[in-house]
């Protein structure tokens, strides 16, 4: 079979952290080659499929990924050789089984997705089409709408803020790439904004701006409103703001209280969501994501009362791009959003799943990147390829973002005519 898989190559490189992680290149009998690079999050939830690492402290802080390379080299690479690289249900099916863990701890989730992005890449390359068309056939078709950070803080930037995320969705874009245009307007205005204000700025993981002398979690609030202003858009009509609050990194499971050290407060699950339904009035917000903690369900089912008719409250930590908390979820009737991350659950199939899962159960998917990530674009072909309809990358300036948004650009190219973009239509059901 000239497209049989003859080689598997594992390697360390570096993620935009510079920390090290999984690199794979799968070649087939004909020298094809397809590789794949695993993300790495910082604010990783309790329930993520497991990230092997090599703990020793005197390498990489413990970071390295020898153990999963060498996981690959002994035990994924004979199962895989001399297979079908189009067969990505069953390749991944056969590497789960292999580990036989619920959180892939035995061969790593780094180790298995490295394989199965390589193996996707290969099988697009050996079919001839283009990677979102191979995952996602022939009615592959919808551009993402993109959520994109402007302000980082939480884990992203040494808790300067509480909260991680300060993201804006374009709203009244007709096309993927206007909505990028317009989304560059607001970084470029953001820059006047800060001058203006007199506020010393950093770079934060994801590339968002990292302000540095904050006094509360909401003056990143008006500050955004105010950019989209100078930018010359009318906030929430053509520019709207999201939220990651990732509210699990300040939640205290003990007392169930939730801190925001930056203004020195306290609040409870009641308290908590009650603010949040303050800045939703206030400010242009049309998605928070975890809102609440990942372990207070409780909270999470209230805040959806208080807000699930008006805003995309998404669920990161608390699903892990995994079906049976999204099922938990959905029968708890808690949010109507789910985070989509690849490294979450560890395979390109389970991604593909969990998209589908969220469709079908009504609720709106979000595919994500994460604070840690490559050049690898990924991502973008699995929100085509499922239609889910967003993409979340972390900021517009960067390379390791850039790469997603490009790809995005070069995939809206491709598509032409045929290409669906769903505008910020796609929130119609909360909106009205
Ligand atoms: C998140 C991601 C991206 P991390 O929380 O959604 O912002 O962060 O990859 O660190 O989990
Ligand atoms: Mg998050």
């Amino acid at each position: 079979m000239q497209f049989a898989i003859k080689d598997v190559i594992p390697r360390q490189v570096f993620d935009s952290r510079a920390n090290p992680t999984v690199e794979v290149d799968v070649i087939l009998e004909n020298g094809i080659r397809g590789r794949g690079m695993v993300p790495s999050g910082a604010s990783t939830g309790a329930y993520e499929a497991l990230e092997l690492r090599d703990g020793d402290p005197a390498y990489f802080n413990g970071k390295g990924v020898k153990k999963a390379l060498a996981n690959i080299e002994k035990t994924i690479k004979p199962a895989l050789l001399g297979k079908d690289p189009t067969d990505q249900a069953g390749l991944d099916a056969a590497m789960i089984a292999l580990d036989g863990t619920p959180d892939k701890s035995r061969l790593g989730a780094n180790a298995i997705l490295g394989c199965s992005i390589a193996i996707a890449y290969a099988g697009a390359k050996a079919r001839g089409l283009p990677l979102f068309a191979h995952l996602g056939g022939v009615n592959a078709k919808t551009l993402p709408v993109p959520m994109i950070q402007i302000i980082g803080g939480g884990a992203h930037a040494l808790n300067s803020v509480d909260v991680q995320d300060y993201l804006v969705i374009p709203m009244s874009a007709a096309t993927f790439s206007q909505g990028l245009e317009m989304v560059a307007n607001v970084y470029h205005a953001m820059k006047k904004v800060f001058a203006k204000a007199g506020k010393p700025l950093s770079v934060a993981d994801e590339g968002g701006f990292w302000p540095t002398d904050f006094k509360s979690n909401e003056e990143g609030l008006s500050l955004i409103t105010e950019g989209i202003k100078t930018a010359g858009y009318e906030p929430k009509k053509d520019i709207a703001i999201a939220l990651d609050i990732a509210s699990s990194e300040f939640y205290n499971s003990d007392n169930r209280i939730y801190t925001f050290k930056l203004e020195n407060r306290e609040f409870s699950a009641g308290g908590f969501t009650d603010l949040l339904c303050e800045w939703v009035e206030k400010y242009p917000i049309i998605s928070i994501e975890d809102g609440c903690s990942e372990h207070d369900w409780e909270g999470s089912a209230l805040l959806t009362k208080k807000l699930g008719k008006k805003v995309q409250l998404i669920g990161d930590d608390l699903f892990t791009t995994n079906i049976e908390r999204i099922r938990e979820g959905v029968t708890r009737g808690v949010y109507n959003s789910v985070l989509i991350k690849t490294n979450q659950i560890g395979s390109i199939t389970e991604t593909l799943d969990a998209a589908e899962f969220t469709k079908n159960a009504g609720y709106l998917p979000v595919i994500s990147a994460r604070s840690g990530e490559t050049e690898d674009a990924v991502i973008v072909h699995i929100a085509i390829a499922t239609n889910a309809g967003q993409l979340k990358v972390g900021s517009i300036a960067r390379s390791e973002r850039g790469a997603k948004w490009n790809e995005t650009i070069r995939m809206e190219e491709y598509l032409g005519k045929k290409g669906v973009y769903p505008s910020g239509a796609l929130f119609g059901r909360i909106l009205s």
